[in-house]
């Protein structure tokens, strides 16, 4: 290479030296926005007696380092408890976080505070009927927001940590909980007390997350369009959870049929087993044109989906979980088989 004359190099030099000094560029934070509807990880006060002080969701998000993650926004969508949570509101949060995530192409992701003992079906809710490209994370709490040693604003920042993480995304739904990122399809309240009660049974949660990172265990599947299309869902089928136990009898099937259910999901003994008197009140609703799926009350392990028995096992979907698969399978069609292949892509 020809090498420049010696005065082209001092007067390169002095322009270099004369330059403005660069000014780093900051890197805009991502935006989230976290939706506030209640538990325990907005509670403050009365835990023990039932009647909690509700803490507002703009307080919740105030934690300490969690603006060096993420532009945090918030709103309060409601704050109850995750038992006054069911079905219509799994069709409302589930319309306005489908309207959000349309309306405001910069959030990188949402977070939903939500009451633990039925967040696993909220979320899975979610999973089926969001379409799944940006993540939406399910947070709480096991422990009020004044209890030493809360919960609260951990998971929150992990959350918004999750939130951000472009490998996040393409995955549905998920719950995050102590330290742990969770498929909404596969994780489970297994402890009424702990702070470690969100379980995946037999399945890898999709990340851990520590201080120095998230560490993912499963690749992200890519999705990028809702399982189930809830436009024209006005309101759901109504169906009905049935514990199996030793010596049930067909009072609680009959009367369910009777009240109107459109579809029963049988927790049933071991690997799907039903007492005689079960079966029988089975045999009759399902000659009323009831879809039954039969699951176990285990609490992990499978049920064989397809059966020559005319009912659709839950494969490893738990019984709650297992409903909302049907409720929404339902709100489609009533065929059992077409249930079952819907049951199938869950597995
Ligand atoms: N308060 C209960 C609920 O709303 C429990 C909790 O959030 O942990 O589900």
């Amino acid at each position: 290479m020809r090498s420049l004359p010696s005065c082209t190099l001092l007067l390169l030099a002095l322009a270099a030296a004369q330059a403005p000094a660069q000014t780093p560029v900051a890197k805009p934070r991502p935006s989230i926005l976290v939706i506030g509807t209640g538990g325990t990880i907005g509670s403050a006060g009365g835990y023990w007696t039932g009647n909690p002080t509700r803490v507002p969701i703009e307080q919740l998000v105030r934690v300490p380092g969690i603006d060096s993650v993420a532009s945090v926004a918030s709103e309060q969508l409601w704050n109850v408890a995750s038992s006054a949570i069911g079905p219509t509101r799994w069709l409302e949060l589930s319309r306005h976080v489908a309207e959000l995530l349309r309306a405001r192409p910069e959030l990188a992701g949402i977070v939903v505070t939500h009451g633990t003992d039925t967040m696993e079906e909220t979320a899975y809710f979610l999973d089926l009927t969001l379409p799944g490209d940006r993540p939406v994370i399910v947070t709480g709490a096991m422990r009020p927001s004044d209890m030493a040693g809360a919960d609260g604003p951990a998971n929150l920042t992990n959350a918004a940590r999750a939130a951000v993480d472009p490998r996040t995304r393409g995955r549905g739904a998920m719950v995050l909980m102590d330290d742990r990122l969770f498929a909404a399809r596969d994780v489970t309240k297994t402890n009424s007390t702990r702070v470690e009660t969100f379980q995946a049974p037999e399945r890898a949660p999709i990340a851990i997350i520590d201080a120095d990172g998230l560490f993912y265990r499963q690749p992200s599947p890519g999705r990028s369009t809702p399982l189930f299309d809830i436009a024209g869902v006005r309101e759901l089928p109504r169906v009905d959870v049935v514990y199996g136990y030793a010596g049930a009898d067909s009072v609680v099937i009959d009367a369910l049929v009777s009240a109107g259910a459109k579809g029963l999901v049988m927790a049933g003994v071991g690997r799907g087993g039903l007492t005689p008197a079960q079966s029988a009140a089975l045999r009759r609703a399902r000659a009323a044109g009831v879809v039954v799926v039969v699951g176990t009350r285990t609490g992990s392990g499978r049920v064989p989906v397809i059966r020559d028995d005319g009912m659709v096992g839950a494969g490893d979907l738990n019984p709650q979980k297992a409903r909302v698969l049907l409720m929404l399978g339902l709100s489609r069609t009533s065929d059992p088989r077409e249930i079952a292949r819907i049951f199938q892509t869950q597995q």
